[in-house]
């Protein structure tokens, strides 16, 4: 296994590190349940925008018993309203970095993955959930409403009908009922989460960049598109991920035998 590096340049509830081209990023504020305050948020943005240039895969955890508390409660009692929306503004850009960064982002989950935390799993690509990990949306209960993506993010794996009754029952979801409404990709036991986002990490950076790229950027906006208009930026996509040298020799070798085959499982 590649020897890790420190990442430098974070606030200190943030770890960053290197193991070849996967970066992990760990939410390390546990004596805050990892709740996410201003400098926190600023600091995944740098994580995200000083990517070393060859790092293909991300992998985002978080330290002690939680994934993540969400917003950071006591911030909230201080901001006017106009306050509040350049904050909720300013999640948006930080949590977009993540969506349509440059590479795919692996969440791992355990314990709480609550209101924003939630919101900030959502952004990432693919999820793997410990068995420990539980999801709600405590805004509605808090007297607030979600601000970091939420609404748009969360109905696309869960639908809205489920997130509506998150927020207005304060309803939770263990781990297995996460993975079977979509809210994970995987579930493991505990402890196991950061090596399956590793090798799941691993699998990632082994695809081409292009494909990544236009699975990450071009997939959503597709699926939000209106059909013919997504048909067609389906076609460009594909002819012009085919005509990509790196592809053009993965299908040499796959035709001169020398690719692994699609097997089961
Ligand atoms: C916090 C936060 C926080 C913990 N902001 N300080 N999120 C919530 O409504 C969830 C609030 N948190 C909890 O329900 C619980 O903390 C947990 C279930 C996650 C964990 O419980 P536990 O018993 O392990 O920890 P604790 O004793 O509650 O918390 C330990 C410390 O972390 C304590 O501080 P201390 O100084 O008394 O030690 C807590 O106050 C602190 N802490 N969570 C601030 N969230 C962009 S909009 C998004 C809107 C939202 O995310 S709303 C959802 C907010």
């Amino acid at each position: 296994m590649a020897a890790e590096t420190p990442i430098a340049g974070l606030p200190q509830s943030l770890a960053g590190s290197l193991r070849g081209d996967i970066a992990i990023l760990r939410l390390a504020r546990p004596e805050k349940r990892n709740a996410l305050d201003d400098g926190t948020v600023d600091g995944i943005e740098t994580f995200f925008a000083s990517l070393p240039a060859n790092v293909r895969a991300v992998v985002l955890h978080g330290e002690g018993d939680h994934f993540s508390a969400g917003l950071d409660l006591t911030e909230l009692t201080i901001r006017t309203t106009v306050e509040a929306v350049h904050h909720s503004r300013n999640w948006h850009r930080v949590f977009e970095r993540i969506e349509f960064g440059k590479v795919p982002v692996v969440a791992v989950l355990h314990g709480a993955v609550v209101g924003g935390g939630l919101e900030l799993a959502s952004a990432c690509h693919v999820r793997v959930a410990e068995r420990s990990a539980y999801y709600a949306l405590p805004e509605g209960t808090r007297g607030i409403y979600v601000g970091g993506g939420g609404s748009v993010r969360v109905p696309r794996l869960i639908g809205v009908a489920r997130m509506m009754d998150m927020m207005l029952t304060g309803r939770t979801y263990d781990a297995a009922e996460g993975q079977t409404m979509g809210l994970s990709q995987y579930l493991v036991d505990d402890g196991k989460g950061l090596e399956k986002g590793l090798e799941l990490a691993a699998r990632v950076s082994s695809n081409t960049r292009l494909t990544n790229y236009a699975i990450m950027h071009v997939l959503p906006r597709i699926a939000d598109a209106e059909p013919a208009g997504g048909y067609l930026m389906e076609s460009l996509m594909a002819a012009i991920a085919s005509g990509d040298e790196e592809a053009q020799a993965r299908l040499r070798d796959f035709l001169e035998k020398r690719a692994p085959k699609v097997l089961r499982g």
